[in-house]
């Protein structure tokens, strides 16, 4: 006797935490439109990337994309300002993710549904009994201040703990001095010649919040980190904007205009990276990367002469255990988010 198909939904359930820079957009636009994914809110951050305001008005409008069922998704208005330091992206950077790379929406969102993140998140969490992934590619401040919360609230902290199934973390780096070939920081080729900070060793959604990171790291739900080894491996290369073009889709073409914007046209080929939809795209294939754990604290201390804040400290005794991807399949990786792009969006 044949057993009738088991009707369930296997879609993976995430949540996004975005700094809504340009390479955001990809990894939004990529789960959005991937069937394996529901995703069931996106939450902003107004200290990295883009401020907050303008943040929320842009994803509001992003998903417009998406087709009249996607116009109502959760959006949650986060934080404006780091759990420690001020540092912050340049100014030409974040000016380009105010005015999202002056590529079109497709409409204005009519009706977009605005919640306070933490208050949108606790009631959520207390309220859900299925398995959630949360993205984490904007730094850690929202989600460390409500692991923060938790550590007060131990029936909050217990339903985060079930909850949350993972956490994919664009982040950090693993040093040479703990790893072959290992990956320095990226703070200042980002700078230009404008060297506000001096830090060879952070990268920049740890040194956005060195707190707001190690809270997430020490919390105790599983974390893999996206760290600048594996990003490395994956360039933002010609290639990759040469096959984006030709696929004829809005999202496709909404990314393509993002991409062509100056301030990101001058780095494909030099010193963009595929970070923020490489996370996005383990989520769903998670052996496009290694891994390798190791114990790990964010180093939390700023000196100005010898910058060594938000590194990554590999310590035995008061490190967590991080699933750190240590490098990535650069063909796969292209391979798999096309494919995802040339699917139909609605
Ligand atoms: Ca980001």
């Amino acid at each position: 006797m044949k057993h009738a198909a088991p009707v369930m939904n296997t879609r993976t359930k995430v949540i996004i935490d975005t700094d809504v820079d340009f390479d955001d957009y990809m990894a939004i636009v990529y789960l959005m439109l991937n069937p394996q994914i529901e995703v069931v809110a996106i939450s902003v951050t107004g200290c990295g990337a883009v401020h907050l305001s303008k943040g929320v008005e842009n994803v509001a409008n992003l998903l417009t994309l998406f087709g009249q069922g996607a116009l109502h998704l959760p959006i949650l208005r986060g934080t404006s300002a780091p759990l420690s330091f001020s540092n912050v992206f340049p100014a030409d950077v974040r000016n380009g993710a105010d005015i999202h790379y002056e590529a079109p929406f497709p409409a204005t969102n009519p009706s977009p549904v605005i919640h306070n993140a933490q208050d949108w998140l606790h009631d959520f969490f207390i309220n859900n009994h299925e398995p959630i992934t949360i993205l984490s590619i904007g730094g850690g401040t929202n989600f460390g201040t409500l692991f923060r919360t938790a550590q007060q609230d131990p029936i909050l902290q217990a339903k985060l703990k079930s909850g949350i199934q993972q956490i994919v973390m664009m982040g950090g780096n693993i040093l040479p001095r703990y790893i072959t070939p290992g990956a320095v920081g990226n703070i200042e080729p980002t700078l230009g010649s404008n060297v506000i900070y001096r830090n060879t060793v952070a990268e920049w959604n740890i040194f956005i919040d060195p707190l707001g990171a190690q809270l997430m790291f020490e919390f105790g739900v599983p974390l893999r980190l996206i760290a600048l080894n594996a990003t490395n491996d994956v360039p933002l290369d010609q290639g990759f904007v040469d096959a984006l073009k030709s696929i004829d889709t809005p999202a496709a073409k909404f990314l393509s205009a993002v991409l062509a914007y100056p301030g990101n046209a001058a780095g494909i080929g030099t010193y963009l990276s595929f970070w923020d939809p490489l996370a996005a795209c383990t989520i769903a294939v998670p052996s496009l990367v290694s891994t390798q754990v190791f114990p790990l604290m964010v180093y939390q201390e700023l000196n100005e002469e010898d910058d060594q804040s938000a590194s990554l400290i590999v310590d035995a005794k008061y490190g967590s255990p991080i699933d750190v991807a240590i490098s990535a399949n650069k063909n796969a990786v292209y391979s798999e988010f096309l494919r995802v792009m040339r699917l139909s969006t609605t």
